[in-house]
């Protein structure tokens, strides 16, 4: 690719992946609202709001795909998620399009299904079924991409991230948790595949305990190298075992199933 636009890239993920997939376009071009610090010399740093579809719209000018991490990561209010997760998706997809319909991998969540019990395992027909207001705007924004691929055939790639972190943080992690690396394989995945589609993956990886299959995107060869097993005896030992029927043990999204909504006072 000659450029690639990651959005989100003071993030986690985002810092992450612009270390990671240094090189692999010949320039990248990184956004957040956020600061970025320096450019380095194949880098192009545009700092704006998601919310902007102005600043949005030439931001994706010149790009051939588009990794889109940037918005509010976890629960927040309905004004935050409604600028950065509703707004900010809108208008990623929509400046694809008008730019003649550039691939696009959404960082869906798996808070878009959190409200699904443990003991039953999802696949790619499993309903949505979000567990707070975070989780129902990644649910819009998998509806944008199903919309925005059969109306005017933009090409995405929603992945329903389980828990990325550098190590999983608690025994459900066990099961939800994606290693870096296994992250930084699936986006080479996403856009080295000749044809996505419209698609959804569950973003984990190779995991003991699992409740995602992930057969329907066998597609895209992904196939996750690491395991949350290596992780399991710390974990317990710094976990004790909760009572099995908490709420935060019931539903895959965890504690986003278990808090009551966020602007309570
Ligand atoms: P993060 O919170 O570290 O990074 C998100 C970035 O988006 C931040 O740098 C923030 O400044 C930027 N941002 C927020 N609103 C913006 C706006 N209106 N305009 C421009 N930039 C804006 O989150 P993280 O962990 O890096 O996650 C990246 C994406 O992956 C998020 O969309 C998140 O929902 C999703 N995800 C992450 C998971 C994880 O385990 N890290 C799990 C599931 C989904
Ligand atoms: C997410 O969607 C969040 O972005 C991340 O911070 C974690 O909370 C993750 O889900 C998770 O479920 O562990």
């Amino acid at each position: 690719m000659e450029r690639i636009l990651i959005t989100g890239a003071a993030g986690g993920l985002g810092k992450l992946l612009r270390a990671e997939l240094k090189g692999w376009a010949k320039v990248m071009r990184i956004n957040d609202i956020a600061d970025l610090g320096e450019a380095a010399a194949d880098e192009e740093i545009v700092q704006c709001d998601l919310g902007d579809l102005d600043a949005v719209t030439a931001m994706v000018d010149g790009v051939d795909g588009i990794i889109h991490l940037g918005g509010k990561s976890i629960e927040g209010t309905f004004e935050e998620i409604l600028n950065s997760n509703l707004r900010g998706t809108y208008n990623i997809f929509e400046a694809s399009r008008r730019h003649g319909g550039k691939r696009i991998m959404f960082a869906s969540s798996n808070h878009a299904i959190g409200f699904h019990v443990r003991e039953q395992s999802l696949d790619g027909t499993s309903a949505q079924r979000p567990d707070s207001i975070y989780g129902l705007s990644k649910c819009y924004g998998e509806d944008l991409a199903r919309y925005y691929f059969d109306k005017f055939a933009v090409e995405s790639v929603s992945v329903r991230i389980g828990s990325c972190f550098p190590e999983p943080r608690d025994r459900r992690m066990l099961a939800t948790w994606l290693s870096p690396a296994d992250f930084v394989r699936l986006m080479k995945c996403i856009f080295d595949a000749d044809r996505v589609g419209v698609s959804m993956i569950y973003g984990v990886s190779n995991n003991r305990e699992t409740w995602w299959d992930n057969s329907h995107a066998a597609f895209l060869g992904w196939q996750p190298q690491d395991t949350s097993e290596i992780y399991r005896e710390k974990i317990e030992a710094a976990h004790p075992k909760p009572h099995w029927d908490d709420p935060a043990v019931r539903y895959h999204g965890g504690m986003y199933a278990k808090v009551g909504h966020f602007e309570d006072p």
